[in-house]
């Protein structure tokens, strides 16, 4: 770190999440989750392709802190796999499991970067979901909290920042309605049930935490969400799109902060939507100590009366490029998005937790990857951080999405978001252009530097 640099506090990470690079599957005493069921159930994933070697991480952790150090990270957002700490999900706990991440904090503090930990990064034990039905089960927030207060006890002592559950719009959505996801259920009114189930796991373990917290220290979820621009100036479409935001980010965010889901919710969606109980809100509220926020692209929206209990379609940002992935490439999402946040949320501080693209790299015969679309994404959203942070918005950190190439759940190994290329092959690691890229602005201070152009037009085009 240089403590020269302008913003010498401002938090630069990269994020990564145990399942789609630790590999090791079935070692040390580590039970299947439901993505290992996932994967290996036939057509659920591109080619067939599973997280059981994966990056190796499992092995290659002292390797990959030294990316770390060359990228000039001040932290590193990393996911514990459940069932390698706890295979069954609750009871016997297995030592070897919590050695690991033991030993990847112990390496992180001595490299001088900051662990910052996720409980839950989709990779539940096989066990709950096969016993109890997993998180459409009322149990599984108390199990949650238990496993996530054994985490505080083991790490809590050099971990001072934690990310509850990882974006439970995509557990509840692509895992329970679309069916896309582990464990690959189709129900639209399970994802109203696990979404609420996920909430009050996240609040549990926030009582638990706090509880038993000694030094400073923070706790929050993490949120994906787009941005929603109307796709006309009408009313009806302005109206329409804070609907759709409502709808995403406040679906999460509002309980997390205000103990209630928003009240466009509670009007269309009648008795759909799960009530709180007394005790439910009352450890909601003011769960979150930070808004982390997971963003990737934004959408279109207009009203459409009598599509669905919102009224309202959303289609891709137009004329813009896109990513490997199909998402429209829109950083002016972000700085609305951070705008949105903040002023809904009491201005509580902002930390991005994931941002990053897939593209389509092309190694030369090193297996160096010059991938200037990758570099462009990352300036494009700094520049729109940076924006908004002039404008008054509390944005302390940015963690991009991902350390390394790795399994793009359902996708494989074919989408690759890394600042340092993986070979699936020999799990050589290189560090792409961006990482080099992304080492500079760190060490330069990152925000407010070169490129701040795209963003600048895109207001202007989507206004
Ligand atoms: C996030 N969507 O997932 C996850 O946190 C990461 O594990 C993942 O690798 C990364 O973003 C890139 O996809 C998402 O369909 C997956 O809207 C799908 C969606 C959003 C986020």
């Amino acid at each position: 770190m240089n403590p020269s640099r302008p913003d010498s506090d401002f938090l630069w990470g990269a994020a990564t999440a145990a399942y789609q690079i630790e590999g090791a599957a079935a070692e040390d005493g580590r039970a299947p989750s439901i993505w290992d069921v996932f994967c290996a159930t036939p057509g659920k994933t591109a080619r067939g392709e599973t997280g059981a070697i994966a990056c190796d991480h499992y092995h290659r952790y002292r390797e990959d802190i030294g990316l770390m150090r060359r990228l000039n990270l001040g932290a590193y957002r990393f996911s514990i796999s459940w069932p390698r700490v706890i295979p069954s999900g609750r009871g016997t706990t297995n030592e070897a499991g919590w050695t690991f991440y033991e030993r990847l904090v112990d390496e992180l503090c001595a490299a001088g970067i900051r662990p910052v930990v996720t409980l839950f990064h989709w990779d539940l034990p096989a066990a709950l979901q096969n016993e109890l039905g997993g998180w459409a089960h009322d149990d599984l927030p108390a199990i949650f909290a238990d496993y996530a207060a054994m985490a505080f006890a083991r790490l809590g002592d050099r971990v001072s920042m934690w990310l509850t559950i990882n974006e439970p719009w995509c557990v509840a959505e692509l895992g329970h309605v679309r069916g896309c996801h582990a464990p690959g259920l189709k129900d639209p009114a399970l994802g109203y049930r696990v979404a609420h189930n996920l909430l009050r796991a996240h609040a549990h373990a926030v009582a638990r935490y706090r509880a038993a917290r000694r030094g400073p220290g923070a706790i929050s979820f993490a949120l994906n969400t787009s941005y929603s621009f109307p796709a006309s100036a009408l009313a009806a479409d302005r109206a329409a799109a804070e609907r759709a935001i409502e709808s995403f980010a406040g679906w999460f965010g509002d309980p997390g902060v205000f103990g209630a889901y928003p009240a466009v919710m509670r009007a269309r969606l009648g008795s759909l939507l799960p009530e709180f109980s007394a005790e439910d809100t009352r450890l909601l509220k003011g769960s979150m100590d930070f808004i982390a926020l997971n963003y990737y692209t934004s959408d279109l929206v207009r009203h459409v009366p009598g599509a669905g209990p919102f009224e309202l379609e959303a289609s891709p940002v137009p004329d813009v490029p896109r990513t490997a992935t199909g998402w429209p490439v829109v950083p002016e999402g972000l700085h609305r998005l951070l705008h949105w946040l903040s002023g809904r949320y009491a201005r509580l501080p902002i930390h991005i937790m994931e941002n990053g693209a897939a593209f389509d790299d092309r190694p030369d015969k090193d297996g160096f990857v010059d991938d200037q679309d990758r570099i462009a994404y990352l300036r494009d959203h700094l520049a729109a951080i940076a924006r908004a942070r002039g404008e008054g918005v509390d944005v302390r950190g940015y963690f991009a999405w991902s350390l390394l190439d790795n399994l793009e759940w359902a996708e494989g190994f074919s989408k690759r978001f890394g600042l340092v290329r993986c070979d699936f092959e020999t799990l050589r690691r290189t560090i792409k252009a961006s990482g080099y890229w992304y080492a500079q602005a760190i060490a330069s201070g990152g925000l407010g530097g070169a490129g701040a152009v795209r963003t600048d037009q895109q207001a202007e085009a989507l206004e």
